[in-house]
């Protein structure tokens, strides 16, 4: 182990800080190498703390120099450094400790502290990057002033940033400058920010609610300038949406962002400079795609937010990150949803929890939304603390309605303004707002694992009674056993013979003529609905109230009811995905006993009737028209039979494609690109809904005509989007052009890096016998690196998490491709090397062969001796009590 053994940071040991930070003044002295940090702070010991004994300030890989408390250099054997950091054995009650280190951020692979990325140098801290900067309390329930003053050589680095307002610059000698940044609202240090280097900028002005003037800055290499545009529009609505929605202004005369290319994740929300993935700031229609479009357009707004939530009111600690995260990804959310599309939204919303977080909550990382313990926090920003996080804040939303849950925000931002707090004091505001007890709301919070209901339902003509019989079931994860029932809020609908929702009351609920809310509190409930004239088909869940499973058994009949007539937009999608589902996995079991698979005449009907359904719209017949995910649908078969899903969702495509090929062809040339590119929601949904048609239709695998319709949208290089769709099939089928297509398109963007990432992706995720060998060839690439995390994810990432085929293939040769990938990667940059090992962690799931495979490649990892953030993965993974 690099990192001797590592130690678990448990949520019952929090114990408040031994000392606060009031003010700090750091000063960079910035060099291509070997950079000097001194640090002037003023520290006092906190009221609220029992601890007297001798004070660590976190640091790690620090050269220091020399250290000062209140003006007096302090001898070595006046402190103590270690792998953690710096210990003062007896500190006075208050001082100022000053200090200078030197750090290597040319030398940072890891893109955690301060690092170099292109000629520039930025920083990252969340979570704990801080330390690697200089000495400091580097938890985040210590709120500090910061003053900062960075120098730099003039003509590399002529842009000098920090956090909060700009104050003096000015010249140094030896063509060196410098300038000063003042943050006026105290901060915890992961929020903490600089950047320096070449960069131009646009420009936009924002009169808030009240009249403060912000200048709006968004900073890229000059390169990119002209892609700008579209994260700033998002930006100017976002900060409208939030004044709008949740009466929150900015609160700083300047807002900066800048786009980096070297970056761990998607963003990150430092307080009035926002770093960047360049991946969500840089998009031309040339160059991006809609979703890129809309990611960027969310990924601006959610880090926007976060100032709010998330800067002015931070966490206690870092067991309480769903507290910002899950509530700024339903703030996010809803902002889309205002944008563009509510429904496709949902949609996609909860199709990304159904497929990645119920899978995450079923496997050996399982945790709660307020973990309970951690080996390394990097390893926590997951799928269950930001969209289950975003979940849970949702349904009490439900619960209250959006008076009172306006009336429970306003509370929250107004009594814990510049704090750092818990989840728990979160829900004591929704509680004080609806005067509602949400005493068992708190175990969303605390256990792990999807519940399920499982559902019965009866109906009794004679004495026109409809009864409900629902158990719900919370399953054991690692460490939660025998978990109480959950509070759920589960949505409600009956449809009649005709389609009508019934009008419904339950006690003293109302349905309002459409969906009733029902609260369910009890391991086992029973629902009796009176007068109720014939026997209707529920509508379960309506809009997904809930992130749970449900367990009924559907017919056939039922839910081409539900996909034809069903008042939520949401349950009707959901019911086609319910009979595709149904359909995929009989095929699957038909072909495992050698019969040949069959495609049901109704379903085929229900998509024609689906495809040319003129009141709804495109976007959402797109999502109807997309099959679920072989991942989604191997949680439904005790044993993943990955190829079996996929010669089944194939051999469906394939059926369909044939039996509608005329419709699909005449709906595909009424919606085909004519005019100017927009990136508004109806074009959205027209392409989403024509490209949609167009992998139908590629299905027809040797139908020249269609293969044609795919060499000509290439061909026509309208806008990205449409590039890619065709790209993508063409790249995934075994045609001869294949190579010249692909050729060409590397010739085009070979000097734009994020276009090259999806040039790398669809040959990742083609699913052909060469694939695996492609991907290493790739990897050989001039555009490519192992030390860039946006190069891994698209060509290693979308393998391994993007083409289940080629990924869990019998021989153990894609397992044993992530074992030495990870291993690779681990001494650079263990954050992005832990996310890739992962993909391991559901391997029970499949037969015993790949089982075999999948743990070698996971012994593998641990005996090699990794970071404590792969370690963590493996070593979970490979636990008894896993699954
Ligand atoms: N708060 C950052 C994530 C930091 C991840 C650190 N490993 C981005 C976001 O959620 O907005
Ligand atoms: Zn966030």
């Amino acid at each position: 182990m690099k990192d001797s053994t590592p130690r678990s940071i448990r949520l019952a040991d929090y114990r408040p800080p031994p000392y606060l930070i009031d003010h700090v003044s750091l000063r960079f002295d910035l060099r291509e190498t070997g950079t000097r940090v001194f640090s002037f702070m003023r520290l006092r010991r906190n009221p609220a703390s029992e601890v007297t004994e001798s004070l660590l300030l976190h640091g790690e890989g620090l050269d220091l120099q020399w250290l000062a408390i209140d003006s007096m250099r302090l001898g070595e054997n006046e402190y103590r450094v270690d792998s953690e950091g710096l210990h003062l054995p007896a500190p006075p009650e208050q001082f100022e400790l000053s200090s200078e280190v030197i750090i290597a951020p040319e030398a940072n692979t890891a893109l955690e502290g301060l690092y170099r990325s292109g000629g520039m140098f930025c920083t990252q801290c969340e979570a704990e990057g801080f330390r690697r900067i200089t000495w400091f309390l580097d938890r985040p329930d210590v709120m500090t002033v910061f003053d900062v003053r960075i120098e730099a050589d003039r003509e590399r680095y002529p842009v000098l940033l920090s956090n909060g307002n700009p104050g003096a610059t000015g010249e140094l000698p030896d063509g060196r400058h410098f300038a000063e940044w003042h943050d006026p609202h105290p901060k915890p240090c992961y929020l903490f920010a600089l950047v320096a280097g070449d960069l131009k900028h646009i420009e936009e002005r924002f009169t808030t609610a009240s009249g403060r003037e912000v200048r709006l800055r968004i900073h890229v290499e000059p390169h990119n300038i002209d892609k700008c545009e579209h994260a700033m529009r998002s930006l100017v609505a976002a900060m409208r949406w939030d004044e709008e929605h949740y009466g929150r202004e900015y609160d700083l005369d300047v807002f900066n962002i800048v786009a980096v290319d070297d970056f761990n994740m998607g963003a990150m929300e430092n307080k009035g400079l926002n770093v960047f993935n360049s991946k969500y700031v840089l998009a031309r229609p040339d160059t991006a795609t809609d979703a890129d479009f809309q990611g960027i357009e969310g990924v601006v707004a959610h880090e926007y937010f976060h100032n709010w939530t998330g800067n002015r009111i931070t966490c206690r600690d870092w067991f309480q990150l769903s507290l910002k995260e899950g509530l700024t990804v339903y703030r996010d959310q809803e902002f889309s949803a205002d944008m563009g599309s509510r429904p496709v939204k949902r949609i996609e919303d909860v199709r990304l929890l159904r497929t990645h977080q119920f899978a995450e909550d079923a496997g050996p990382m399982a945790h709660p939304v307020r973990p309970q313990s951690y080996i390394e926090i990097n390893n926590f920003y997951t799928l269950t603390v930001y969209e289950k996080g975003a979940e849970v804040v949702r349904m009490q939303a439900r619960l209250l309605g959006p008076k009172r849950f306006r009336e429970a925000m306003d509370r929250y931002f107004e009594r814990f303004d510049g704090q750092a707090v818990t989840t728990d004091d979160f829900v004591a505001c929704m509680e004080a707002a609806s005067g509602r007890d949400l005493g068992q709301f708190r175990h969303w919070y605390d256990y792990a694992g999807t519940p399920v209901l499982h559902i019965q339902d009866s109906y009794d003509a004679r004495k026109r009674r409809y009864t409900l019989k629902i158990r719900q079931e919370v399953p054991d994860t690692p460490g939660q056993h025998d978990k109480p029932p959950f509070h759920i809020p589960f949505a409600i609908g009956l449809l009649d013979g005709e389609g009508r929702d019934i009008p419904l009351r339950y006690g003293e609920i109302d349905s309002d003529g459409g969906s009733l809310l029902l609260e369910l509190r009890e391991r086992e409930e029973v629902f009796v609905f009176d007068d109720i004239e014939e026997r209707p088909v529920p509508s379960l869940l309506r809009g997904f109230s809930a992130p749970v499973k449900i367990d009924y058994d559907w017919n056939e009949e039922q839910l081409l009811h539900l996909m034809a007539y069903d008042s939520d937009g949401f349950n009707r999608w959901d019911a086609g995905q319910t009979l595709l589902r149904q359909v995929i996995l009989r095929m699957v079991a038909q072909r495992q006993e050698g019969a040949s698979m069959s495609v049901p005449e109704a379903l085929i009907g229900a998509l024609r009737t689906a495809l040319f359904d003129e009141q709804a719209e495109q976007a959402l017949i797109a999502e109807v028209l997309t099959l679920p995910a072989i991942g989604y649908l191997g949680d439904f078969m005790a044993v993943v039979d990955v190829d079996g899903l996929h010669a089944a969702r194939e051999h469906l495509k394939r059926t369909v494609a044939a039996a509608l090929r005329e419709d699909l062809l005449m709906r595909y040339e009424q919606l085909r690109e004519t005019g100017e590119y927009r990136i508004e929601a109806a074009a959205i949904g027209r392409r989403r809904l024509k490209n949609t048609l167009l992998s139908w239709l590629a299905s027809l695998e040797n139908d020249d005509a269609v293969f044609q319709l795919l060499l000509d949208q290439y061909g026509a290089q309208h806008n990205m989007t449409d590039v890619m769709a065709a790209l993508s099939l063409i790249a995934d089928s075994g045609r001869p052009e294949r190579e010249d297509i692909l050729a060409d398109f590397a010739r085009r963007w070979a000097t734009e890096p994020l276009v090259m990432d999806k040039w790398f992706s669809v040959q990742a995720m083609a699913v052909r016998p060469d694939t695996l060998a492609q991907v290493r060839a790739l990897m050989d690439h001039p555009a490519f690196s192992l030390t860039n995390p946006n190069r891994v994810r698209a060509l290693i990432g979308a393998f391994v998490n993007g083409n289940p085929v080629g990924f869990h293939a019998a021989d153990g040769n894609g397992y044993a491709f992530l074992a030495e990938q990870v291993l690779a990667l681990d001494p650079l940059n263990p954050q992005i090397a832990a996310r890739l090992a992962r993909a391991l962690a559901r391997w029970r799931r499949y037969d015993e062969q790949r089982q075999q495979h999948a743990q070698e490649a996971l012994r593998r990892m641990i005996s090699a001796g990794v970071s404590r953030d792969v370690y963590e993965i493996a070593s979970r993974s490979l636990e008894e009590d896993a699954e």
